[in-house]
């Protein structure tokens, strides 16, 4: 029977231990929207997403009210219906934003109850496309207060240093002459074969502003550049992609397969990095990932490594896992009780049924958490 017998969501707020920043924010805190669902066998699934930094109480409360409701009593195995009737229930609110994050996490934790009670792991579940392993880039780079480009450099090698071929370091917050010496400091530690991703967060807000960055980028080989603009500003994603030889990639804050057809046949990005805690769910992932492999797009799921590895593992156009070494700029590992294996330059599928882990209670409990609710 895997009826549901109970939803329930919170919010954890997890401090940073330093403060960290990207283009155009800082952050000293972040916070999480969590869920479980029950089911009359005793199957418990669970879904999470980033909330911000600050307000993903709006995601839990969305759960709670809109969601909920039609939850109860459903079938966790009609991931379809149910997908269907939260985005109808919460159309006036939803589509994009706090909301879809809410139907994400739901979504995520059904699939986790259904692979869990066929006793696989939910790569499996949904159809392996890799068997042992899968690539991951190491992300990283951000800005801190007195960081010095040598420092970052140390950064980068670091990640090379436990096996990673690809890297990922913030730009965009600085003048274009800073941002260079950034750069070329990375790229001397990485030596000129490992890949060397570019996030610039939305950045940039006209064509002109961002070339004069990228012109100076080029010369250290970018793999690619990320979020050159804001999300709204598909027509400068497309107007850009079309001066540069370097892939531009976009999708993090995303939502739905409409929007994303939008920015594949607008030829706005090559690389999609789809987030299933914010897209839509695994559902919508999958889907967005099968309209991406017929134009030829690459998916490289943006962060949730434990999460992404099992997206990553199930789809034939997906690339690369995004993974954060530690807990320095991304705190959730610290919530969960299961890290993954980094074998190489590529991480470990791991064996467990569903996702795999399990929240730590012990460790949000150290955070400033609200009860399950
Ligand atoms: C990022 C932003 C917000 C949360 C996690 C990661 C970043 C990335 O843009 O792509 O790594
Ligand atoms: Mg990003």
């Amino acid at each position: 029977m895997s009826k549901i017998v109970s939803v329930e969501a919170r919010t954890v707020r997890a401090p940073l231990e330093k403060a960290t920043a990207f283009a155009r924010r800082r952050v000293l805190e972040r916070e999480y929207a969590l869920v479980r669902i029950r089911t009359a066998d005793g199957v418990e699934g669970i879904g999470h997403c980033y909330g911000g930094h600050a307000a993903a109480d709006l995601v839990s409360q969305a759960v709670r009210l809109l969601l909920r409701p039609l939850l109860i009593g459903q079938n966790t195995c009609d991931t379809e219906i149910l997908w269907q009737e939260m985005y109808q229930e919460a159309l006036l609110h939803g589509r994009a934003g706090s909301v879809m994050r809410a139907i994400s996490i739901v979504d995520t934790a059904l699939w986790d109850c259904n692979a869990q009670a066929a006793k696989l792991p939910l790569y499996k579940y949904l159809g392996a496309a890799s068997r042992d392993s899968v690539p991951a880039y190491a992300s990283g780079g951000y800005y801190l207060d007195g960081k010095s480009p040598e420092a970052l450099g140390e950064e980068m090698a670091g990640y090379v240093a436990l096996g990673f071929q690809a890297v990922k370091m913030k730009v965009g917050r600085l003048s274009p002459k800073e941002e260079e010496a950034r750069i070329a400091a990375a790229r001397a530690a990485i030596g000129p074969d490992v890949l060397l991703m570019l996030d610039a967060n939305n950045a940039w807000s006209d064509v002109p502003t961002a070339l004069r960055y990228i012109d100076r980028y080029v010369d250290y080989d970018p793999y690619w550049i990320e979020e050159p603009f804001s999300p709204d500003q598909i027509n400068e994603h497309a107007d850009l992609a079309s001066r540069i030889k370097v892939p531009v990639a976009t999708g993090e804050i995303e939502a739905g397969r409409w929007r994303f057809k939008e920015i594949l046949d607008k030829g706005a990005a090559a690389i999609l990095q789809t987030d299933a805690a914010v897209c839509g769910g695994i559902s919508e992932f999958r889907k967005i990932a099968a309209l991406a492999d017929a134009y030829g797009a690459t998916m490289c799921p943006h962060w949730f490594h434990d999460l992404h590895i099992h997206l990553v593992a199930s789809c034939a156009n997906a690339r690369f896992v995004e993974f954060f070494a530690d807990d320095k700029v991304l705190n959730f590992r610290r919530l969960i009780d299961r890290q993954l294996e980094i074998v190489g330059a590529r991480l470990k599928l791991p064996q467990q049924p569903g996702l795999g882990y399990r929240f730590d209670e012990m460790a949000i409990a150290r955070c400033q958490a609200e009860a399950w609710s």
